[in-house]
């Protein structure tokens, strides 16, 4: 079954697509993930949920996506290095509170326990950095 989701998950802005997806909730009395589970399968559903989690938050979807590259034995190097290095002067530090709100753990210790040498080094140091308010603010545009 195709729900008529598709077109408007790739032609609308984030803001448009929250407001679609709580009118969608107060029409229907259930969520637009509870839609998508129950009516799509195997790849179009997994990048249906990844597109409306992003849109719902965008640091929420990375928390998640940086707890998953190291939980559990060994460690997704290719994943954390690329949300932490993509997202540093993004929203790391949302991403990093986050973190601690859904896994009750610090994200730098967890980096810390899966990775060593430089490496541990290098990552810890961007977390550290972009997590730091004051050089956040830093990097924020400024306004003319
Ligand atoms: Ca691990």
């Amino acid at each position: 079954m195709e729900i008529p989701i598709t077109t408007p998950l790739t032609l609308r802005n984030y803001a448009q697509l929250r407001l679609i997806f709580d009118s969608y909730q107060r029409l229907c009395n259930h969520d637009i993930i509870t839609a998508i589970k129950k009516e799509t399968s195997f790849n179009f559903k997994r990048c249906l949920l990844t597109i409306v989690e992003t849109v719902q938050s965008p640091s929420r979807y990375f928390a998640k996506r940086l707890h998953n590259s190291m939980d559990g034995l060994g460690t997704n190097d290719l994943q954390l290095i690329r949300i932490i290095v993509s997202r540093s002067e993004v929203d790391l530090l949302e991403i990093n509170d986050q973190y601690q709100a859904l896994f009750k753990r610090s994200l730098e210790d967890d980096i810390k326990g899966d990775t060593s040498g430089d490496y541990r080094k290098l990552l810890r140091k961007i977390v550290q950095t972009f997590t730091t308010p004051a050089i956040v603010q830093s990097f924020a545009p400024t306004k003319k």
